[in-house]
């Protein structure tokens, strides 16, 4: 007898999903690292001021780049995405300057809710910082738009595949077996589309194998998820997505071309249970 399907049907995990209106609360943050909460959805969590600011920065920004990682999308920052622990701290500090020059004057958000996030962990014993390696540190965000065409501006993957197989000189690997809790901030939306969508599962390595993407979780096909319930977050700017990442999530394809959708993102989850990682 040859492969079993039946036996490979990729398994549905219902989510816990919250969405509301205002400041997103420290103790729901916690919860989505604790993997009790699936996704949250805070909308117009910070001003159309700074999202507007932060859009005006990136698109004038001297450090704008185009990925060349095979995952379409310009971006500000670094990934550490199918990068070595040297090349990706390197490019983080190199990127520094021009990741703070995104807020200009303004209170930078991302960083304010990673400033309230240790402390609120450091009273429970639980430190919170940037991962880190001898060459360098991580920084607090990236900036990205994505540029895919068709039916996905971004493919659906998922988040943990590169924290596992992150390789030599990571600190982050061990955060693959908690939570790797998926942070977006989003300034600025394209006029219809670029929303979150997000599948009711979870990939194992075995999934992920059996996908061809176990060090990348990127990206899956069509036809492996077209039997996974999803969910789709309408997203506007101001508004803040916390997902589990390691759940298949991709972002649906933009119309219209006066708006680019623009995200700052960040990763962060337990590597030990008195130490949160924090990194892009
Ligand atoms: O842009 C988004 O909404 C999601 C970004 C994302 O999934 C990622 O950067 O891994
Ligand atoms: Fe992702």
């Amino acid at each position: 007898m040859g492969t079993n399907q039946a036996s490979q049907k990729p398994a549905i995990s219902p989510p816990t999903i919250r969405e509301r209106t205002g400041s997103i609360a420290i103790a729901d943050i916690i919860s989505v690292l604790k993997g009790e909460i699936t996704a949250l959805h805070i909308k117009e969590a910070f001003s159309t001021e700074i999202a507007e600011e932060i859009t005006a920065n990136f698109v004038g920004s001297p450090g704008l780049r185009q990925r060349k990682d095979g995952v379409p999308g310009q971006y500000v920052g670094a990934s550490h995405y199918r990068k070595d622990a040297a090349t990706y701290f390197a490019e983080a500090e190199t990127a520094r300057p021009y990741v703070d020059a995104l807020f200009g004057d303004l209170l930078d958000p991302v960083r304010a809710l990673f400033d309230a996030l240790k402390r609120e962990l450091q009273k429970q014993g639980i430190e919170l910082r940037l991962a880190r390696s001898e060459h360098g540190q991580a920084n607090v965000c990236r900036a990205l738009s994505w540029c895919g065409s068709g039916t996905f501006s971004l493919d659906p993957h998922d988040d943990v595949a590169q924290v596992l197989c992150a390789g030599e000189g990571y600190e982050i690997s061990a955060v693959a077996h908690n939570t790797v809790a998926a942070l977006n901030f989003y300034p600025s939306m394209a006029e219809k589309g670029g929303n979150l969508r997000l599948w009711y599962h979870k990939p194992t390595v075995s999934d992920r194998k059996s996908q061809g993407v176990e060090t990348t979780g990127y990206p899956y096909s069509a036809a492996y998820l077209q039997d996974i319930p999803c969910r789709e977050f309408q997203l506007k700017p101001g508004d803040i997505a916390l997902i589990d990442g390691g759940f298949v999530h991709g972002v649906t394809g933009q119309l219209g071309n006066q708006k680019r959708r623009l995200v700052l993102n960040s990763f962060f989850g337990f590597a030990r249970r008195d130490l949160v990682l924090w990194w892009t």
